[in-house]
């Protein structure tokens, strides 16, 4: 029991009314997003998965509000985070695709996020995991000195990331702004157009792999595994991937820690099971699904490292604690790391179809469990959100009121994300190559060329020259496309999706 002197009490009493200052910590309850990447919409118990062990999910999920129609933006990550950060649809916007590992900052620091706005709320800021939105100016980092603009300049006060992907180089962390361990003999040299330095690549030594690329992937070769890219130096400072959800794990928890006792806002975003999938030796062969299920449980170990760390702190009356995902699932990203032959008839998409990179539903609907307790009641929600409305709904709840041009396509679904209503955005907009509208439970997908499955990843990418529109209420799976049948509805919705393409131009000045 903490012990409170009669004068700190008469402080405490003159300052502000108790009544009051339970109000105000209500308002403002500490907010942990857990964000997977690639996990899908069937991959946890807690959407139906039966194969792959998911305890800490589950449980979580038993006391949260659990949503079946949640979002994110985009197929991919870049662009997934960069709406969830800046409530901005990503696609306005040039250079938001898929990041190289040296691409300079994407986000301006004069826009808003989800950290700067919580930070005026008084939250203290961090973000641990995976980054992928760009460092350092337009040129990218210098890698050996001082990294910014970064995560400092857009908001978070700590930032410990690994910069892009697992599968790009450079393979080391950044804390805060600097390389974490980087030698200043050993400088780090990163290049995307031709190999850097005389270490091995995957290309020219595949003898030399534990694991082998099956499509790209075939650089320089880090901790056994090759990757996008080339790089030489920062030996001291490259990680081993075997061990990264443990260090995430160990970040994240420092974070909170260190906060516990004021208002904090933490994004950790895992790398599981992004590839290259290469779990803590404890969790191999943990999942009867391969390796691909494996990192699965070890995300399920770190997510339930960081409810403890709430229970244990007290923090989890006080905490919105949310998991999601970046973008859907997919088995063979580039690795021949035996995912596509012990799926063991897991279904990482669950009903749906498609994945990461397709515009069917299987590309961006992702899980989404929000757990508050005593404020959210446990439940299922079938209502319309995405990750792009947490900077409104997120300013809601912190009664912070944003200007014109803040989080322009960002919607306050506070009210859908607490349970308090059924429903939450009438439209969406999804993006993977090309853009699909939801209006309410029908899909307009706008005419695409090009393959209809993605040659690397066998992925249904979900382009039709005649374009395609579904009814998902009864179709989930989106195979009767019901377009020759419903032309008035067809039109509507295409005219639908091109007004808001025109209103987010006005909002944001014609940024695309
Ligand atoms: C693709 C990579 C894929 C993955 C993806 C990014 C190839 C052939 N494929 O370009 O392996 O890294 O980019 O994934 O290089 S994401 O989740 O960060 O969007
Ligand atoms: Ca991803």
């Amino acid at each position: 029991m903490k012990l409170i002197t009669p004068l700190a009490l008469a402080g405490l009493v003159l300052a502000v009314p108790p009544a009051k200052a339970a109000d105000a910590r209500a308002d403002k309850p500490n907010i942990l997003i857990i964000l997977a990447d690639d996990l899908g919409f069937g991959d946890t118990g807690a959407y139906g998965a039966t194969r792959i062990p998911t305890p800490n999910v589950d449980q979580l999920a038993r006391e949260s509000l659990r949503f079946t129609d949640a979002h994110s933006t985009s197929a991919t990550c870049t662009p997934a985070r960069y709406a969830l950060l800046t409530g901005q649809y990503p696609w306005r916007k040039k250079g938001t695709g898929i990041l190289p590992g040296n691409a300079g900052l994407i986000i301006q620091p004069s826009q808003t996020t989800l950290a700067t706005m919580l930070k005026r709320a008084g939250y203290t800021t961090g973000v641990v995991g995976k980054w992928h939105l760009g460092l350092g100016g337009p040129a990218g980092p210098d890698w050996n000195s001082e990294i910014k603009p970064g995560p400092r300049e857009l908001g978070f006060d700590y930032s410990f990331l690994m910069p892009a992907t697992g599968d790009r180089v450079p393979c080391v962390y950044v804390e805060n702004q600097r390389v974490a361990g980087l030698d200043p003999k050993d400088p780090i040299q990163v290049s995307y157009d031709q190999p850097i330095g005389s270490e091995p690549t995957g290309k020219d030594h595949p003898e030399l792999l534990k694991m082998h690329p099956s499509h790209g992937h075939d650089g320089t070769i880090i901790n056994g595994i090759s990757r996008i890219g080339y790089m030489s130096g920062g030996k001291a400072a490259r990680w081993v991937d075997e061990d990264r959800a443990d260090l995430f794990t160990q970040k994240a928890v420092a974070f909170i820690e260190a906060n516990k006792d004021k208002p904090f806002f933490l994004y950790f975003a895992t790398h599981d099971p992004h590839v290259p999938r290469v779990p803590h030796p404890r969790f191999v062969g943990k999942s009867g699904c391969g390796v691909r299920g494996d990192v699965i449980v070890e995300f399920d170990w770190c997510v339930g490292e960081l409810l403890k760390t709430l229970d244990r702190l007290d923090l989890a009356q006080r905490t919105l604690v949310i998991l999601s995902s970046d973008n859907g699932p997919v088995v063979d990203d580039g690795y021949r790391d035996g995912s596509v032959a012990h799926l063991n008839g897991h279904r990482p998409a669950g009903p749906l179809r498609g994945g990461k990179y397709s515009i069917f539903e299987g590309g961006t609907r992702i899980p989404l469990i929000i757990r508050w307790p005593q404020h959210i009641a446990p439940g299922v929600s079938d209502a319309l959100v995405c990750h792009v409305d947490f900077l409104a709904s997120f300013a809601a709840l912190t009664g912070q009121k944003l200007a014109p041009g803040e989080g322009p396509d960002s919607e306050n679904v506070l009210p859908a994300l607490m349970g308090q209503a059924k429903t939450g955005r009438q439209e969406l907009v999804e993006h993977a190559r090309v853009l699909a509208l939801r209006d309410g439970t029908w899909k307009y997908i706008e005419p695409a060329r090009g393959p209809k499955r993605d040659a690397n990843t066998n992925t249904e990418l979900g382009g039709e020259p005649g374009g395609q529109l579904f009814q998902l209420n009864d179709d989930l799976g989106e195979t009767n496309n019901l377009i020759q049948a419903q032309p008035d509805r067809t039109r509507k919705l295409s005219q639908e999706l091109q007004s808001t393409r025109q209103r987010g131009k006005a909002a944001v000045g014609g940024t695309d």
